[in-house]
């Protein structure tokens, strides 16, 4: 049913009309020992961005969440994160929207040089990343790419856009969807994919080669973004020398 019908995807899908979070949801299957599950929703209630923040996800999104079992270390999930990121983008690609990666989790349109550099960019989707696990062995991962497909921007967060406004049409939403599960799969299905999501994200980032500032837990870090490293940080050029930041939020600032 709904935009999931006759999807042709490497997971099972559940589509729910309405939901309050397709991670909520999938972190429920997690528990009763699912696994290779993609939960789908039209609209929910009580979504969530990183930190506990609000998501805000009106009827006509693609909010999405995938359950694996990936057999990887914990350190190494924040690599499945950044494959959903290029896997977004792919699928935005194909629809027609010149998308980009903001480190670590964003995609974003627009944004270069005499736009407001700001935050970087519209955003057009975000991701968000749970799992458990002990330190050798992930047990469980859930990664959720919320993507504004078919809404109008009026109704969403100043600076957020969505594929039928960049188009100017609504689009394909089983098509991204399938494309977007297609190209995740790919990339994390296998240990040769595995060793493709950097090069991938490295090519589709907006934020390398950027003067950054990223604001962390222990505070913030303004330089040149050079790298990504291991499995996410972002390596910063800062004026004492070379730093790797492993979580926070980054603003694009001007050159
Ligand atoms: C994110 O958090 O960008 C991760 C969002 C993940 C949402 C998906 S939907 C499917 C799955 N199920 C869930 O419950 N969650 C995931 P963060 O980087 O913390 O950005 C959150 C911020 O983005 C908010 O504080 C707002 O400023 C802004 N925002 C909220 N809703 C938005 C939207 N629809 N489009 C663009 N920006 C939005």
């Amino acid at each position: 049913p709904g935009i999931a019908f006759g999807l042709d995807a490497p997971y099972s899908v559940e589509y729910h009309d309405r939901i309050a979070s397709t991670n909520e949801r999938a972190r429920d299957l997690a528990g009763q020992g699912a696994t290779d599950i993609a939960v789908i929703a039209d609209e929910q209630t009580g979504s969530r961005g990183r930190l506990d923040r609000e998501w805000v996800a009106p009827s006509g999104g693609v909010w999405l969440s995938v359950l694996t079992r990936p057999d990887v270390p914990t350190a190494r999930a924040p690599l499945f994160t950044l494959a959903a990121a290029v896997a977004t983008t792919d699928a935005a690609r194909e629809a027609g929207v010149g998308a980009h990666i903001k480190w670590p989790n964003d995609v974003l349109v627009g944004g270069g040089d005499g736009e407001s550099a700001g935050r970087g960019g519209r955003k057009l989707a975000g991701i968000l990343t749970e799992m458990e696990g002990e330190a050798d062995r992930v047990d469980w991962l859930v990664v959720g790419p919320g993507v504004n497909a078919n809404i109008d921007p009026d109704t969403l967060p100043e600076g957020a856009t969505s594929l039928s406004a960049e188009c100017g049409t609504p689009v394909d939403r089983r098509r991204f969807a399938a494309t977007l599960l297609e190209r995740f799969a790919e990339l994390t299905g296998s240990p040769e994919g595995l060793d493709r999501i950097l090069p991938a994200w490295r090519e589709r980032s907006s934020t390398i080669g950027r003067r950054v500032r990223v604001d962390t837990a222990n505070g913030s870090v303004e330089g040149t973004a050079v790298d990504i490293a291991g499995p996410g940080a972002l390596v910063v050029e800062t004026r004492e020398g070379r730093q790797r930041v492993h979580a926070g939020d980054c603003e694009h600032l001007r050159d």
